[in-house]
């Protein structure tokens, strides 16, 4: 049986993920902060409460694992936020931090006590949650941006290290996803404020992503997807700015 753990499953997309999975009868290890919410995922999921930016943390609760589950086949690194949408010039410095502190810190925290077992085993997959906010900027996005454009950065360069071990590596890179609570931590609770990003228009879903996530994972050991890139319909591209105020 396969055992599959995913980070940030307390909510969205991580939620998705470890039902996709469960569904599927693999062994999960679900973790997040928040134990109330793990727990609804159900009995066939253990749940463990966890704040991957806590370093030790990560390396004692991976060595911790029952051994019905300490086996990981499959890491998924799905736990991160985005902190505001202002211009870098009035961002919020600790915002900054939050976003590398989880996104970038919490994600090689995971995959540097999970890599070991893998390699040993001549087997593994492991599956980063990107952006398409990697590869295009948009104005706020700033540091958000540049962590996502470090996970996909990190997820090639893996591929490279893990050569020959048999280990898959894939990133995947969302656009606009709706039905998170993503734009609502975005926006420092504002519910209004983050339902209008998604006003009037249909959003990709979390179980869009699981399913990608799950995809990725099902093809045969030989192939190795390296990244998807997934939007929804309603969006897509936009000239560059040009500033043509007088001089
Ligand atoms: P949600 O806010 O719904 O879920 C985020 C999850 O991450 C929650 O389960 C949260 O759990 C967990 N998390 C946050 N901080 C930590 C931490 N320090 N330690 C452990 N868990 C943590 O957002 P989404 O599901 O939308 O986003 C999931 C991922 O997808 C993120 O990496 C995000 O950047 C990315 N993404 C989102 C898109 C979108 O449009 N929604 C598009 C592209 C990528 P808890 O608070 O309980 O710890
Ligand atoms: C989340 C998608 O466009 O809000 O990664 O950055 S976006």
């Amino acid at each position: 049986m396969t055992t599959v753990f995913v980070t940030g499953a307390s909510s969205g997309f991580g939620a998705a993920i470890a039902r996709r999975f469960a569904a599927a009868g693999a062994r999960v290890v679900a973790c997040a902060r928040r134990a109330d919410r793990l727990a609804a995922l159900g009995s066939d999921v253990l749940p463990l409460v966890l704040d991957v930016r806590d370093r030790a943390a990560v390396a004692a609760a991976i060595e911790a694992l029952p051994p019905s589950h300490a086996d990981i086949d499959i890491l998924v690194n799905n736990a991160g936020l985005a902190r505001g949408l202002e211009p870098a010039h009035r961002a919020d410095l600790d915002d900054w931090e939050r976003m590398l502190d989880t996104n970038c810190r919490g994600l090689i925290y995971c995959t540097h006590a999970v890599l070991p077992g893998m390699v040993a085993r001549g087997r593994g997959h492991v599956v980063n949650i990107g952006s398409t906010a990697a590869t295009y900027p948009y104005p706020g996005g700033n540091v958000y941006g540049a962590t996502k454009a470090f996970v996909r950065q990190f997820s090639l360069n893996l591929r490279s290290d893990l050569h020959g071990t048999g280990v898959r590596v894939t990133c995947i890179e969302p656009g606009m996803v709706g039905g998170t609570e993503f734009s609502v931590v975005r926006f420092g609770g504002d519910a209004e404020r983050a339902a209008q990003v998604y006003a009037g228009m249909e959003p990709l879903t979390a179980d869009d992503v699981a399913e990608a996530v799950y995809w990725s994972v099902a093809q045969p050991p030989h192939v190795n997807v390296n990244t998807i890139e997934l939007m929804p319909v309603a969006q897509s591209f936009a000239p560059f700015q040009v500033d043509r105020r007088p001089r």
